[in-house]
């Protein structure tokens, strides 16, 4: 079975580091908001956890997760931002939508990181039902928003 990153956050020496300076945006898509509310807990818990500020951790909600990208660039653009969060949840309907979404929104991600040389996280769920969907939003597959805080610090420490 994969070890989860929270798992190893506290253990693992690669992850031992200060982040009290560091400075996080994380966006939340309204789309699914259940699923994408309880990806924000994890992930701002887990910042906590992990030493971040309260007042280094900027949230902001955008529509859809289409709209993740662009609300990514222009925090990412923000020299004050160390790394960003981009958190959605994707369900799979009977249209070509969802491919359209989830193939928008991962390539303009990686393009946001790689333009702007920092950590740009993929937290979008692409479940093929809503109870998939929680299942990985703190249910008995864990919280994917956990996992993407606990890589946006481990990219940090690179
Ligand atoms: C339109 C749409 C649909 C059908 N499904 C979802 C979804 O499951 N998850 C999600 O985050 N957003 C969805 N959207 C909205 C799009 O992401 C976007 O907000 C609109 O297409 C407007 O650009």
């Amino acid at each position: 079975m994969a070890t989860s990153l929270k798992s190893l956050s506290a253990h693992s020496s690669k992850n031992v580091q200060d982040i009290s300076n560091k400075t996080f945006g994380i966006i939340v898509s309204e789309w699914n908001e259940d699923v994408t509310e309880a990806l924000y807990s994890g992930a701002y818990q887990t910042l906590l956890e992990n030493g971040a500020k309260k007042g280094n951790i900027i949230r902001k909600n955008v529509p859809g997760s289409f709209e993740l990208t662009l609300a990514a660039q222009w925090l990412a653009q923000e020299e004050s931002i160390d790394a960003v969060i981009c958190l959605g949840c994707v369900i799979q309907g009977e249209t070509k939508h969802f491919d359209f979404i989830c193939d928008a929104v991962a390539h303009g991600i990686t393009n946001v990181g790689l333009k702007y040389n920092k950590p740009v996280i993929f937290g979008v769920l692409t479940p093929n039902t809503q109870q998939q969907a929680m299942d990985r939003a703190g249910g008995k597959h864990g919280n994917k928003g956990d996992e993407a805080a606990i890589t946006a610090v481990k990219m940090l420490g690179f």
